[in-house]
């Protein structure tokens, strides 16, 4: 990468000291540098990287569904650059959502918590990157959206803890419990997304 600057830096000064570069040898600089052994990032091999292999789950709520709210969820986290390696979508069994909210079984809001929760279909979704589960639970914001940052999932799209819009993990030990509970092995995707190693340095 420093050979390939150097090499753009002195084709710029042979410009500006009235060196008459032509175009074509500008772009020829890049190839040679490019073939010294200059790869882009792109070709670079991630897989020891396990940092980058972090997942966790994301769930658009009966509430977000209902309201259309499913791709402009996707879109964040596809635009932040995590990648999807699991999605669909199901209308949840009192049982699922029994183990999933296993820790609010005793609060006084958990039947209705389940109602709401099994009222419609959800969309569930896996997504993977380096410290998605932290990096999701800051864009899907407070848990009560009225004191939820605008700019987060719940501070642009929701009014009132009862209809949130979207759970996302909050540890991951606790990403892996979930997606274990929501999804087999082979619904989730070992693939290689092209934009990998231009949003991680690897
Ligand atoms: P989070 O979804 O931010 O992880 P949580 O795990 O504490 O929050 O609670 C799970 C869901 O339960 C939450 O998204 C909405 C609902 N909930 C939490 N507190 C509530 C309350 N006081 N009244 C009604 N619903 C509540
Ligand atoms: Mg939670």
């Amino acid at each position: 990468m420093v050979m390939l600057q150097r090499c753009v830096f002195k084709r710029i000064q042979q410009l500006y000291s009235g060196n008459q570069a032509s175009t074509k040898s500008l772009l020829s600089g890049f190839s040679t540098a490019l073939l010294q052994g200059h790869r882009p990032a792109a070709c670079r091999n991630i897989s020891s990287l396990p940092d980058v292999k972090e997942k966790t789950l994301v769930v658009v709520k009966p509430d977000g569904v209902q309201r259309s709210l499913v791709g402009q969820i996707i879109q964040r986290f596809e635009q932040r650059g995590f990648k999807l390696v699991g999605l669909k979508m199901l209308q949840v069994s009192e049982d699922l959502l029994s183990q999933h909210y296993c820790q609010l079984r005793t609060k006084p809001f958990y039947p209705t918590l389940v109602h709401y929760m099994t009222s419609g279909p959800v969309v569930v979704m896996v997504w993977e990157g380096y410290k998605v589960v932290e990096t999701s639970r800051m864009m899907v914001g407070h848990t009560n959206p009225a004191e939820a940052q605008a700019g987060t999932v719940r501070g642009d799209f929701s009014i009132h803890v009862s209809r949130n819009v979207v759970h996302a993990s909050d540890s991951p030990e606790g990403a892996q419990r979930e997606i274990q509970l929501w999804f087999e092995g082979k619904e989730l995707l070992n693939w290689d997304s092209c934009y990998q190693t231009s949003t991680c340095e690897v």
